[in-house]
């Protein structure tokens, strides 16, 4: 029986994680939690009571705090999925973020060569490292071109994983995770924000009065998959025989227009019933003469990575992984969760 400590359990990633191991393997989950006064355990609540499922104090932004815990309990496995992860905000928050989502990186592969340099480290990497791509679709040999705070914060966590992979024999990787969503899918990232207002304006819809959906940039495109798929390539990668980095994708990519159009076709707003009008800050969406969506220019960021299309067939073929649910079905399954639970 070995010991995993996940970091971000209380996020979609962490949490669904943590239920994948304790379905999978015999393993201990180590939860590391950062202390806040009002608890954020509502993912995580089901799983309380497990006997190999412990909480622990831990925030990442805590060099010492880090080094503590890590020396303590002596993991066998280490999975970093704590972060800010809103690309969004991290032009207001650009520091933060580059505390969070990299140097706390460093502090855990320091602890680790330091107290247990054969355990096995995973940081969550993303898409959003390729920024402004110049080769579709994109696969590991994409350069890192990040367009946000956010990507550039990721960027570097990469490049010290390298380093410290290199240069202390640490198996320490970071995959190349494109988008992947899901029910637990925090409500400010576009998918969660447009099948959570989809199941409002069903409901309301119906005495005529409410508050359109608002939404930024509706032509990006993203390679969207289901979160619980890609935990499971995770740890199919952090157990090679080798440390190696792969993307995971689902190799097709769609339009945030898309993804509008199939969510409310789902709860019954049928995509020949509606259609768009208009352009640019104008751009509407339209059922029976009532807006559905429409655009709020404080939702554009200062810059934009419009397109991602992953290349996942290293990982299909090395890993034998492949995601199991499409586009289609992640649309539908968070349009069903977000109608039953208004
Ligand atoms: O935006 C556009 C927005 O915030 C997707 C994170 O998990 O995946 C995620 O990053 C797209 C962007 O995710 C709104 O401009 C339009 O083009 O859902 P998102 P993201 O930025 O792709 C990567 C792989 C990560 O690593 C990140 O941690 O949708 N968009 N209108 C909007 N986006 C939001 N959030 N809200 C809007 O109203």
């Amino acid at each position: 029986m070995k010991k995993v400590i996940i970091t971000g359990v209380t996020g979609q990633d962490g949490s669904f994680m943590a239920d994948y191991l304790l379905k999978n393997t015999e393993h201990t989950i180590v939860a590391g939690i950062r202390r806040l006064s009002v608890k954020n355990h509502k993912n995580i609540s089901h799983l309380m009571s497990h006997p190999r499922f412990r909480l622990i104090d831990l925030d990442v932004a805590d060099q010492a705090n880090t080094e503590e815990v890590i020396s303590k309990e002596m993991p066998d496995y280490f999975i970093n999925f704590a972060a800010n992860s809103f690309v969004g905000v991290s032009w207001t928050q650009p520091v933060n973020h580059m505390q969070t989502n990299a140097m706390a990186v460093l502090y855990q592969l320091e602890a680790i060569r330091k107290h247990c340099p054969k355990c096995r480290y995973y940081n969550a990497g993303s898409s959003e490292e390729f920024g402004d791509v110049v080769e579709t679709p994109q696969s590991e040999t994409h350069p890192l071109r990040p367009r946000s705070p956010y990507g550039v914060s990721k960027a570097s966590a990469r490049h010290m994983v390298k380093v410290w992979r290199e240069s202390y024999k640490l198996f320490a990787i970071q995959g190349w995770l494109f988008n992947h969503e899901g029910t637990r899918r925090g409500e400010e990232f576009v998918t969660r924000k447009i099948t959570k207002n989809v199941a409002r304006i069903k409901n309301e819809y119906v005495n005529g009065d409410f508050k359109p959906l608002e939404l930024g940039n509706l032509d990006a495109k993203r390679d969207w998959s289901d979160a619980q798929d890609f935990v499971e390539g995770v740890w199919l990668m952090l157990n090679q025989e080798e440390p190696k980095e792969y993307v995971l994708s689902s190799n097709e990519t769609h339009t945030i227009r898309e993804f509008i159009e199939e969510s409310f076709n789902f709860a019954g707003f049928a995509k020949e019933q509606c259609h768009w009008q208009g352009y640019g800050l104008n751009e509407k969406y339209i059922h029976e003469g009532k807006t559905l969506v429409q655009i709020n220019p404080q939702f554009y960021r200062p810059a934009e990575v419009e397109l991602l299309l992953g290349d996942s067939t290293a990982a299909r073929r090395d890993l034998n992984w492949e995601p199991k649910v499409d586009f289609i079905n992640l649309v539908r399954k968070m349009v069903d969760r977000d109608l039953l639970e208004y």
